[in-house]
């Protein structure tokens, strides 16, 4: 089929070298034969091991097996490994503040990513500044890797004016950057999956761009998508390079599988070897690791990172790690699973106590209590000086909210011509605000937003 689009008058010269090289690569490939029926089974055949070198306490296994990897492991950059520890030492902190603030009516809405900051900024830290992330929402641990400002993170949060990503539009935890590489994120489940495949063979066809990748992240409750195998499928036949990380809420010890897409065990969305399974099965390189390991998410990642850019292929990683938040701030996790079970998890396994542990037993200690508590004291205060100016900010201007569904007509953004449905709710908007504008209520709120009822024309 591949070749008879290639041949099609309408691509261009250069998709159609990328499309018949795609049809040169990929083939079946030639089975062995049996004599007897062979039925295979991922799970009957022996689950995927996780890779892990630091265990609960922060030691370096001293598994023979694992010298290679041990020795990478100390040839790690020691100011990458403490900056990591830095950024997961300060996702609580924001995390804590901003999760209260939703409890006081302070914002809308907030997801906190507790227990999940090892997979997070262990694979934050092995991918290219410019590597283009699609991330699903509670990895906000990579921008803030990427040097994301505090000031965008509050814009965006509080729906300020300056919320220059989503213009105050969307939910809170919806960041996105051009400037970071990092895709708005949608709140639909999965659709940045088929997306990532889609940049993934962008890239590919983009030339000064050959040694970029797409990451895209994905919680197992989003793989349970139709989006997720369309992904994959389009990823492994198409090429480009790409790593999907899948965080797999589970006990890292490997023993349980306790996770949940929100209140939805992961027993009632699939039967299989949790989600690494699926990868071979479509031809993708893949690899289970302990996520709760921040040493071995990163050197997983880098090494999956390699072989997607070399390889112009998708890879993927599967992150074995623990929600020991609630799903959101509309969720009470206790009404699902046990809080002792919770607590005896985040007592047990900590990411940013087991690279602690790791930091302080190197020969020169790369980490003490005192730079803890300094890190702790700086991110508090930085993140409470942006979030008290942003709680303060103006929202954008009314008229924004019509503003950037439609492709503009008039070809010069800003002033572009509205479409219909967006004209008649802003006349039905004009219309209420007629008649209710001048009450206390309507009043108060009008004058939340930049250049107030007046700036409803401003688009
Ligand atoms: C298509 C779709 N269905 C349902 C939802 C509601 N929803 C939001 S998050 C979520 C759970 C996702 O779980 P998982 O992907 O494992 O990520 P986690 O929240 O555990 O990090 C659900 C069901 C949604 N946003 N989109």
């Amino acid at each position: 089929m591949l070749r008879t689009l290639a041949s099609k008058a309408t691509l261009t010269r250069s998709a159609r070298r990328a499309f018949s090289t795609t049809a040169r690569r990929t083939h079946t490939p030639l089975s062995a034969l049996s004599t007897t029926p062979e039925f295979s089974n991922s799970v009957r055949q022996g689950t995927i091991p996780a890779f892990r070198l630091l265990g609960p306490d922060g030691a370096l296994t001293d598994d023979a097996a694992a010298q290679s990897w041990v020795e990478k492991a100390k040839e790690v950059d020691g100011d990458k490994l403490k900056r990591m520890l830095e950024v997961m030492t300060m996702m609580p902190i924001l995390d804590q503040i901003l999760y209260s603030s939703q409890r006081q009516g302070r914002i809308s809405f907030y997801m906190t990513a507790y227990g999940e900051e090892g997979t997070v900024v262990g694979s934050a830290a092995a991918w290219e500044n410019d590597d283009e992330v699609f991330a699903q929402y509670r990895e906000v641990g990579v921008l803030l890797w990427r040097g994301y400002p505090l000031s965008s993170l509050m814009a965006q949060v509080f729906s300020t004016k300056n919320d220059a990503a989503t213009k105050g539009r969307q939910m809170p935890v919806h960041y996105g950057s051009r400037e970071h590489h990092f895709h708005t994120i949608s709140s639909p489940l999965g659709t940045q999956l088929p997306q990532a495949a889609g940049a993934a063979y962008a890239l590919k066809r983009t030339p000064g761009r050959e040694n970029s990748c797409v990451v895209c992240y994905a919680g197992e409750g989003a793989t349970s998508e139709g989006d997720f195998h369309a992904a994959l499928n389009m990823a492994s036949v198409l090429g480009g390079p790409l790593v999907y990380v899948v965080r797999l809420l589970s006990l890292s010890r490997g023993v349980q599988n306790n996770g949940f897409a929100i209140s939805t065990p992961v027993s009632q969305q699939y039967a299989g070897d949790g989600i690494a399974a699926r990868g071979p099965g479509y031809g993708i390189d893949t690899v289970r690791v302990d996520g709760n390991d921040p040493l071995a998410v990163y050197l997983a990642c880098k090494e999956a990172r390699r072989r997607a850019v070399e390889g112009q292929k998708p890879v993927l990683v599967e992150a074995m790690t623990y929600r020991v938040g609630h799903h959101s701030t509309s969720d009470d996790s206790s009404a699902y699973r046990s809080p002792t079970a919770v607590e005896s998890v985040k007592k047990l396994d900590s990411p940013l106590h087991r690279l602690r542990k790791y930091l302080e037993s190197l020969p020169t200690p790369l980490w003490s209590t005192e730079h803890e508590t300094k890190v702790k004291d700086t991110s508090k205060r930085a993140i409470l000086k942006e979030f008290s100016k942003a709680e303060k900010d103006k929202k954008p201007p009314l008229g924004y909210m019509f503003g950037d569904v439609f492709a503009p007509r008039t070809g010069d953004g800003e002033a572009s011509e509205l479409e219909r449905p967006q004209r008649e709710q802003k006349e039905e908007l004009k219309r209420l605000i007629e008649k209710w504008g001048e009450t206390d209520g309507w009043k108060k709120e009008l004058e939340k937003f930049d250049g107030g009822r007046a700036a409803v024309d401003k688009w």
